[in-house]
């Protein structure tokens, strides 16, 4: 005998990378999607009519410093606004980390991104300090919070895997502990030589313990900062390019085109993803210069043309490199369209696919990931006819289905206007702010 399904969505606009399809029910039941039909004639506990709305799979949060969150102003602001004077705020705060501390603000965090439609998260934890506080922390929220949310822990040595007699060691040490995925920071290892020499380090150590790799590479507007090239490299080599990513990237932006050209070339020989974080690289980039000043974001159009995959993240929720943010990925996308000029429709379908789809892929979650018959129930109804209306209105995510179960709901703002009758009308007639 069949069961009834859990729940049913009635009459949503299904996204396809490619495109919207007609609307349709979808059925889950144990957690899984268990039919999807134009009309389902069975009928379910839970029934929701969500009447031609937007139904994507979840947003990927390819990027995101969850040890750092809701910091800001901890000891102090960031006054100059530079990386360099987060991290050295950081190395400040981080003496005072406790596994609770970190904990709790990474769950904090988790939901108020899974609120928001966010259900696959990618964070790194500081690992280049002494009781790896930050790490087991986040290892403790992985666990805590698996089934609602999926989370990734990058093993990130912020300080260097070399800037520290110790540091190498703790690397190691994050591996056994179960770090998901090796990261890195070449461009402020102490020399070019050690920047270098971190990067075959990593790939030494992702095939010793089987992880992936995700390095924070070249994020200065230094265009000798050439560490893509050899994390490329040694993807070409090692064949092990869909398990790599080059996050940030921002001094590609600043490469003469001369290079630039050459690189993509080399790029094209192997499936390396690539993180863009708009927000804060937006504010972070150009602070050395006075006028032009560069966007310092790397080079999202190009790459996507290219066919690389690319990815979007937040980077920080309010820490001391970034004090604003909320985890909506909606907003991660405007700033994306605006800062790499990608202003056409494809463009913002493609986009929106960065922190969807091609987030997934970052993260190697395919399987389980995407809108399928037979696939874990993860999926988001937004309330936008479609990715362009969503992006434009910062859309209300109006339910969030994590593994079959509804675990958030919010209703959209109904402004009520109490000005002069006749502009109401006008109000009807547009939609503008429905
Ligand atoms: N650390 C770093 O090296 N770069 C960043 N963008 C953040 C932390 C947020
Ligand atoms: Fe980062």
């Amino acid at each position: 005998m069949t069961h009834p399904p859990t729940l049913i969505l009635r009459q949503g606009q299904l996204l396809s990378p490619t495109g919207p399809s007609d609307c349709v029910d979808i059925a889950i039941e144990a957690g899984r999607i268990t039919a999807i039909a134009p009309h389902l004639p069975q009928s379910a506990e839970v029934e929701l009519n969500v009447q031609g709305q937007v139904i994507s799979p979840p947003f990927v949060e390819s990027h995101i410093h969850l040890d750092s969150a809701m910091t800001a102003g901890e000891p102090r602001w960031n006054q100059s606004g530079t990386l360099f004077e987060g991290i050295e705020i950081w190395r400040e705060r981080k003496q005072s980390l406790t596994l609770e501390d970190v904990k709790e603000r990474a769950i904090a965090t988790l939901k108020q991104q899974a609120m928001q439609g966010v259900l696959f998260v990618r964070s790194h934890a500081d690992v280049s300090e002494q009781t790896l506080t930050a790490l087991k922390g986040l290892l403790a929220a992985r666990d805590a919070v698996k089934d609602w949310i999926t989370l990734q822990v990058v093993a990130f040595p912020q300080d260097g895997l070399y800037g520290g007699p110790q540091n190498e060691a703790l690397m190691e040490e994050a591996m056994r502990l179960g770090a998901d995925v090796v990261g890195g920071i070449p461009h402020y290892e102490l020399t070019r030589e050690d920047g270098v020499r971190s990067i075959h380090r990593i790939f030494e150590l992702a095939e010793q313990y089987d992880r992936l790799i995700d390095v924070h590479c070249d994020e200065i507007d230094d265009e000798q900062s050439r560490f893509l090239e050899v994390l490329a490299a040694c993807a070409i080599r090692t064949g092990m390019g869909s398990r790599v990513t080059a996050s940030h990237t921002t001094a590609f932006h600043s490469y003469n085109n001369a290079y630039a050209f050459k690189l993509m070339g080399f790029l094209q020989r192997t499936s390396l993803n690539f993180i863009a974080n708009p927000l804060i690289n937006i504010t972070l980039q150009g602070r050395a210069d006075t006028y032009p000043k560069r966007r310092g974001v790397t080079r999202v159009k190009e790459l996507w043309q290219l066919g690389q995959n690319v990815s979007l993240g937040h980077d920080c929720i309010q820490d001391p490199w970034y004090s604003l943010g909320t985890g909506n990925m909606l907003d991660v996308v405007n700033m994306a369209i605006h800062v790499c000029q990608m202003t056409g429709i494809p463009e913002i379908d493609a986009c929106y696919n960065m922190v969807t789809w091609n987030g997934a892929k970052t993260l190697q979650v395919e399987p389980e990931y995407g809108i399928e018959v037979g696939k874990p129930a993860n999926l988001i109804v937004l309330d936008a006819s479609d990715r362009y209306d969503a992006i434009r209105r910062r859309a209300t995510i109006r339910y969030v289905i994590s593994q079959g179960k509804l675990i958030a709901q919010t209703t959209p703002p109904t402004p009520q206007w109490q000005g002069p009758e006749e502009v109401q009308s006008v109000f009807d007639q547009t939609g503008l702010l429905v």
